[in-house]
Formats: structure tokens, sequence, C-alpha cells
């Protein structure tokens, strides 16, 4: 039987195909180098911190102290190695409930006593924008009392998202007058909604005592990181004269809308938003339910041509 010969066609078809696995391969292995593990430390901390732009304190329960809580931020793939740390000084136990994860809730969200650490690990396969928060009975309470905070998972492709010239995060709450008072947040009755744990932290145009604005330039892409701790209203984020350019529930790229006046976006949920202003000076960003915005959920973002070359970028996407 004779050999059928190759013809040099199918021969450089064999070769093409080879060359297209190699380089297939290689992405695959550049993409696991690329995959990092990142060690995130957690501490459970009960302290005092204010609620308005006056300075009136409540007993907060935090992480690290700050409400909301710091922002971690990974690439998706990477393995995050987790410790929550529960002060010994405190009086409650507190967990993490990370929305980014998938794990054994019984067992890795579970309640850690004050003066003991718990570790876990999980790789972050869904990039997007996602909910962090304790989930120790009543969890109602570890929420509305402070413990929340944003997970960032940047896509592993640079590309899936338009570049950004400016960030922000904004985590809505609500404030309840007594944080003792588990009823009354039972029966939503909360005194204020905030952005970052301040009512009208970033809006001197209805508080005299707020100091901070968010800032960019006209033309500039700035991206909302939007979480809504709740506990319990939902939020309509709009921006005041402007428009959503993009909208992506749950930070994920492929979930994508343009042109959006409005998202809604429940107790628990998270979007990025896009925004572009053709012109100089300010949007006002709200939740549109008006008994929030007008109890303090307002971001005052003025586009300027002078804006702080500081503000959106690095350390200062979460303006304390
Ligand atoms: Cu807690």
């Amino acid at each position: 039987m004779r050999r059928r010969p190759t013809s040099p066609r199918s021969h450089t078809r064999l070769s093409f195909t080879g060359a297209l696995a190699a380089a297939a391969l290689a992405l695959v292995f550049a993409a696991n180098a690329e995959a990092k593990t990142v060690k995130v430390t957690l501490t459970a901390k009960e302290v005092d911190l204010p609620i308005d732009n006056k300075g009136t304190m409540h007993h907060s329960w935090t992480y690290e102290g700050q409400v909301p809580g710091p922002v971690v931020r990974i690439t998706e793939g990477d393995t995050v190695e987790f410790a929550l740390h529960n002060l010994s000084e405190n009086k409650n136990s507190h967990s993490i409930d990370f929305h980014a994860a998938r794990v054994d809730a019984a067992t890795q969200f579970a309640p850690v006593k004050p003066g003991e650490t718990k570790e876990f690990a999980f790789k972050a396969d869904y990039p997007g924008v996602f909910f962090y928060h304790c989930g120790s009975d009543p969890m109602i309470q570890h929420i509305a009392r402070g413990m929340f905070g944003v997970i960032i998972v940047d896509p592993k492709d640079p590309k899936a998202l338009p570049k950004a010239d400016r960030e922000y995060v904004l985590i809505q709450s609500e404030i309840y007058p007594n944080p003792e008072d588990v009823k009354a947040m039972m029966h939503n009755d909360w005194s204020n909604v905030a952005f970052n744990g301040v009512a009208f932290k970033y809006d001197p145009m209805h508080d005299p005592n707020a100091e901070k604005v968010l800032e960019a330039k006209p033309g500039e892409r700035v991206r909302i990181y939007f979480v809504n701790a709740g506990p319990n209203e939902f939020s309509g984020f709009h921006a005041i004269a402007g428009i959503w350019d993009a909208v992506y529930p749950s930070g994920n790229p492929k979930n994508v809308m343009h042109g959006m006046q409005n998202l809604s976006i429940a107790p628990g949920d998270a979007a990025t938003f896009d925004l572009v202003s053709p012109v100089e000076g300010a949007n006002a960003l709200v939740t549109h339910s008006m008994r929030s915005a007008l109890s303090g959920a307002v971001a005052i973002l003025m586009f300027n041509k002078d804006a702080d070359p500081n503000l959106g970028r690095g350390d200062q996407i979460l303006v304390r």
C-alpha cells in the first residue's frame, strides 16, 4: 500500500495549526503566570466614629477602624489568602462574607470570637465590583453599624473595559439613631442615608460642614464603583445633570448597558457606573429615592479644568 504523499498545502496547514496551539499554550502560561496569590488581613475593631460632618459620634463596628472598610483590590484569577482577626478587647463576634468568593458559608463565613483569627482562601473567578460585610448575628446590626466594604476584581484583560481616567468608590448605607436598637433596624426606622459612612460627606451644597467633593475634568471618564450596603433601603443611583455612559451590573464587563439615567441597586448589590461630562460644573450623584437623598445620600462630583490630580487615583478612590 502506497503512502499518500503529504501535500505542501496540508503541511502548511498543520504547521499553522501547530503554531496556533503553541501560541494558545503560551497565552495560558502567561495568564497563569499573572495570576497572583494575594494576602489580605482585616481586623475587626469596635470604635467611635463620626456619622455626620458636625462630628456626631456613634459606637461603630468596623473593619480596620474605618467605615467603609479598606478597599480590597485584586485581579480576576487571583487567589486571596484571607485572615480575619477579631481584637481581644472587642465585645462581639464578627465575620466576613465576601460576595466575590465561592466557599463554604457554614465554616469560612462563620463568626470569629474576640481574640481569635480565622483564615480561608478563595479564587476570584469573576471580574467586577462586590460587596463584603459582616454576617454575624444579628447581621442587620453588624452591617448598620459599619461592617461593610468593597472588593474590586479587575478584569484580567485590561481592554475589557474602557480606560477610566478617575475612579471613585461610593457605598450607600443607612444610619440608625441608636446603634443598639435592632428593633428600629427591623422596622427600617433610620434617620439618615449616607455615602461612605457619613451623611452629606461630599455635599457642601446641602451641608455647610461638608469639606469634600469628588473632582474630575470635563471629558474624563469617571468610573464609580457603587455598592449598596443597605441593610434595608434600595438605591436608584442617578447622576443629577449627567447620564451614565455605561453601567455594568456587578461590574462584570459582559453586563453592559449604555445611556442610562438610573439603575436600581438592591441591598447587597453593586455595579460599576461610567460618567463623562462634556461641560464644567457640578453633577450630584444620588439615590433618586428622595427620602434617602435628602437625608444624606448625595455626593457632589465637580467637573473643572483644575481638578485635583490626586483625587480619584491610587488610595484616593475612596475619599476619607
Ligand atoms: Cu460584625
